[in-house]
C-alpha cells in the first residue's frame, strides 16, 4: 500500500493553494460572470481570514459556520477559514432554521460567514444559539468584502498541526438524525492522495463541475480540494439541477463532471448531448449505480462513469475503478492507500464471494463529533460503513445494499436496490423506493413505491404487469409482493432516497 505522510505541521489551505504553484493569471475558479485567478483566490482568503482574527475576534479552534450556495465568495471564505485556524462547518443552503439550530448547537458554532441568500434562516437562530459573529456577502459584494479589501494582501496562516480538525461535516442523515465528522487538515490532502490521485488522475487543464453543495463532502472534494490541489480549475454552480449541469458543461467547456446516478440518467434523456462533448472522466457517487445507467451513459456521451463508494465519516471515496478498470455490477476495488474487506457476523474478514459489512481503513477515518455511534461505527480499527458487499476473488466490491435495507423475507436476502433496478428499467417507472414490510407468514414482504413517469396513471393492471416485469430480470421470490403509488418519495438534502422514513410512515 502506498502510504502517504505528512509534516507534522500543516495547514490544508495554504498547502493546497501552495501545491499547485499554477501562473498566476490561471483562472481557479469560475462561476456565470466570475472568474477568479489563483492569485485572487489566495489574496481574498488571505483578507477574510484577517477579517475573521482582527474585525470577530476569531480564536484558532473556533467553529465557523459557512452557509451559502457553491460560489467563489464561498469557496474564499472556506479557505479563509482554515488559514485563519478555525474549523469550518458548511451546512445545505436550503436548510431550516430549526435543522440549522441543531448543527449550530452540536458543533458550537460561535461564527459565521453568511451568503446574502440564506441569511435570514441564520439569524432566526441568533436568539438560541452561541452564534455571536456574523459577516453577510453578496456576490461579488456585500459587508464582508468590504472590510476585506481593507486589509493587506498576505496574511501568516496560522500553523496548524496536521491532527488538527479543520472541518465538522454533517451526514445527510439517510438513517436518521445528522451526526457530524471531525476531519483534520491532513485529511483533506489524504483525499487528493488516495482518491485524485490513483483514480480520477486530474490534470491542471482539467475543468470541473459537480451538483454537490459544500456541505456534502462528495462536493467539497470534486468542487474545490481537486480541483485546487492539480491546479486546474472549477465551475461553481448555486444550483445543480440535471439541465443546468448540462448547460454548464457546455458553456464552460467542462472535462470533470460528478454527480449522482440519478443526474446522470436525466442528464442523458435531455435533447442535444452533443453539447456534453468536452467531458473526458465522469465520477458518479452518493448511491449505488444501476448497471442500466452506466449503458445509458456510455451510450449517450461514450464515457465509461467512474464509480466510487464514499462517505461523510470518510470523507470522501475509498472503493471505486477507473474508466479503464470499471466492472459492471461493482463499485470498484479499495482505492491504493485504502484496505477494504468484508466481514462476517463474528467481526472476522469473510472469504471472497461471501456477502457481508463493508470494512475501510485508511489514512482518513470516522470521528464523531459527539459520542453518537463512534463505537458502531469504528470496530477493532475498522470502520463499518453500514453497507453490505460482496467482494469477489480479484478484489471488486460488488455492492449489495445498506446494511439497513437488506429484506429477509420467507428466509430469502433480498437486497432493496436490486428490485428498485429492475423496476426502473420500466419505461414508466420514474422513481421508486423499495422497502421490508412486515409479515407474519414471511416475516418481511417486499414491498415497493413508485413515482410513475409523467401524465401516467396508475392501476391493479400495471402493478401486476410491473410484478410480472421484475420477476422476468431477477429471481422471482424477490418481486414486490405490495406496490403502492406515490407523487414522491422522501429524500434527504442530497438527494438520498429516506427508506426509514417509508418504513415509518408504515407501522406493523
Ligand atoms: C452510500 C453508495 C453505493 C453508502 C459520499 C462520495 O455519499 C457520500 O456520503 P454520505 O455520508 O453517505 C454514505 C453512504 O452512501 N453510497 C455512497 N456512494 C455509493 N452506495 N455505491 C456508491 N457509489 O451507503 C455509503 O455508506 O452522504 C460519497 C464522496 C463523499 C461522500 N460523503
Amino acid at each position: 500500500l502506498p502510504e502517504v505522510r505528512y509534516p507534522e505541521r500543516l495547514n490544508a489551505a495554504t498547502a493546497l493553494l501552495a501545491r499547485a504553484t499554477p501562473p498566476p493569471d490561471k483562472p481557479a475558479l469560475l462561476a456565470e460572470g466570475v472568474s477568479w485567478t489563483y492569485r485572487e483566490l489566495d489574496v481574498l482568503s488571505n483578507q477574510i481570514a484577517a477579517v475573521l482574527r482582527d474585525d470577530m475576534q476569531l480564536i484558532p479552534g473556533n467553529r465557523v459556520l459557512l452557509h451559502g450556495p457553491n460560489t467563489p465568495m464561498l469557496a474564499a471564505c472556506w479557505f479563509a477559514v482554515l488559514k485563519a485556524g478555525g474549523v469550518a462547518v458548511s451546512t445545505m443552503p436550503l436548510l431550516r432554521a430549526a435543522e440549522l439550530g441543531k448543527v449550530i448547537a452540536k458543533a458550537e458554532i460561535s461564527h459565521a460567514l453568511c451568503d446574502a441568500s440564506c441569511v435570514a434562516v441564520v439569524r432566526e437562530t441568533l436568539s438560541t444559539t452561541t452564534l455571536r459573529q456574523i459577516q453577510i456577502f453578496e456576490g461579488e459584494g456585500g459587508e464582508l468584502l468590504e472590510l476585506a479589501r481593507r486589509k493587506p494582501e498576505r496574511f501568516e496562516a496560522v500553523d496548524t498541526a496536521a491532527d488538527d480538525v479543520a472541518l465538522i461535516a454533517f451526514t445527510s442523515g439517510t438513517t436518521g438524525q445528522p451526526k457530524g465528522c471531525m476531519h483534520f487538515h491532513r485529511d483533506l490532502l489524504a483525499v487528493c492522495d488516495t482518491f485524485a490521485r490513483h483514480i480520477l488522475r486530474p490534470t491542471s487543464d482539467d475543468i470541473f463541475v459537480g451538483s454537490a453543495p459544500f456541505a456534502f463532502t462528495f462536493g467539497l472534494g470534486a468542487c474545490l480540494l481537486f480541483p485546487v490541489w492539480a491546479g486546474a480549475t472549477a465551475v461553481l454552480l448555486e444550483h445543480g439541477s440535471p439541465p443546468q449541469l448540462a448547460a454548464a458543461i457546455e458553456q464552460f467547456g467542462v472535462t470533470i463532471c460528478a454527480t449522482a446516478p440519478t443526474s446522470y440518467r436525466m442528464m442523458a434523456a435531455l435533447p442535444n448531448l452533443d453539447s456534453l462533448q468536452s467531458l473526458r472522466k465522469c465520477v458518479s457517487a452518493g448511491e449505488a449505480l444501476p448497471a442500466a445507467t452506466r449503458l445509458r451513459w456510455r451510450e449517450a456521451t461514450g464515457i465509461e462513469l467512474i464509480d466510487g463508494i464514499g462517505a461523510t465519516e470518510m470523507l470522501h471515496i475509498f472503493i471505486s475503478a477507473d474508466e479503464h478498470q470499471a466492472r459492471p455490477g461493482a463499485t470498484g476495488k479499495a482505492v491504493p492507500g485504502i484496505r477494504a474487506c468484508v466481514l462476517g457476523e463474528d467481526g472476522q474478514p469473510l472469504p471472497p464471494g461471501r456477502i457481508g459489512r463493508l470494512a475501510v481503513q485508511g489514512p482518513v477515518g470516522c470521528r464523531y463529533l459527539a459520542d453518537e455511534r463512534q463505537r458502531d461505527y469504528v470496530q477493532h480499527g475498522w470502520n463499518i460503513t453500514g453497507d453490505t458487499y460482496l467482494m469477489t476473488e480479484d478484489g471488486y466490491f460488488e455492492y449489495q445494499a445498506r446494511s439497513d435495507d437488506m429484506i429477509v423475507s420467507s428466509g430469502y436476502n433480498i437486497a432493496a436496490p436490486e428490485v428498485e433496478e429492475a423496476l426502473l428499467r420500466h419505461p414508466l417507472v420514474a422513481e421508486c423506493a423499495v422497502i421490508g414490510l412486515p409479515d407474519e407468514l414471511r416475516g418481511q414482504v417486499v414491498g415497493a413505491f413508485i413515482v410513475l413517469a409523467p401524465d401516467q396513471t396508475a392501476s391493479e393492471a400495471l402493478k401486476i404487469e410491473l410484478q410480472l416485469f421484475v420477476k422476468n430480470q431477477i429471481a422471482p421470490y424477490k418481486y414486490p409482493r405490495f406496490i403502492e403509488f406515490r407523487d414522491d418519495l422522501p429524500k434527504t438534502a442530497t438527494g438520498k432516497l429516506q427508506r426509514f422514513a417509508l418504513r415509518q410512515d408504515r407501522p406493523a
